[in-house]
């Protein structure tokens, strides 16, 4: 992979601030010591022509290089893995594939649910009364992830690209408790976060926000 560019967010709010996408691109990517350069797109222009052209549901992340354009962060860290033995090893493929998809299809659901109800339908009617029960399906998938990692450090023993798609999405739930009350969970997510890569990533990531912040009218 050569000529990387990610396309993310060129700013967002504080809530959303170290959970969008791309940061799991960025922290593949410096996981796997390919350099890359990022690009930006105004929430406003997500959805224009030139933009849609690049992400079919005018989304981020986007990751362009000479071998073309990708869309899906799923995708685009099981593409960025493919290219370092350690984030997908050999020996360990599908089963690497399995917890990648575990992060995005079983677990991330209910908990971007809660975000979304916290973060952007805080005070609604409906979620007073939704929001136990989604507790709830949270809690049952933490219960049953801190399981798996009973005895490891990491989902398949040693760090691996599943583990930076599972830490990025029990982030989606930091403003809340939720993660705290499994100890062993909290640990694995503290074990993550607190790798070289991903401090580069979301730094890198807030430094763009920063330099991108809107000036107040
Ligand atoms: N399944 C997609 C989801 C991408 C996604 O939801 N991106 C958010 C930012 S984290 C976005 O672009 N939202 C804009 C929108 O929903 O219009 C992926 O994993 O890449």
């Amino acid at each position: 992979m050569k000529d990387i560019a990610v396309w993310g967010f060129s700013w967002v709010p504080p809530f959303a601030q170290g959970l969008v996408r791309d940061l799991r691109v960025r922290w593949a990517l410096e996981e796997a010591g390919l350099a890359y350069q990022s690009r930006w797109v105004g929430i406003e222009e997500r959805n224009s022509d030139a933009y849609r052209r690049k992400h079919p549901f005018g989304m981020v992340p986007v990751l362009e290089s000479a071998d073309g354009a990708l869309t899906e962060s799923g995708a685009i860290v099981c593409a960025i893995a493919e290219q370092c033995e350690a984030l997908m090893p050999a020996g360990q493929r599908l089963e690497t594939l399995s917890w990648m998809f575990a992060a995005l299809n079983t677990v991330e659901p209910p908990l971007w649910n809660l975000l979304v109800m916290d973060q952007q339908h805080q005070g609604e009617a409906w979620v007073a009364l939704r929001r136990p029960s989604a507790v709830d399906e949270v809690k049952a998938r933490l219960a049953a992830l801190s399981e798996c990692l009973d005895g490891r450090d990491h989902l398949l023993g040693g760090f691996t690209a599943a583990d930076i798609l599972m830490t990025t999405v029990l982030r989606f739930i930091r403003h809340t408790d939720l993660v705290a009350e499994f100890p062993r969970l909290d640990a694995y997510v503290k074990r993550c976060e607190a790798r070289p890569a991903f401090r580069s990533a979301l730094r890198d990531q807030m430094a763009d926000y920063v330099r991108n912040e809107p000036v107040a009218a």
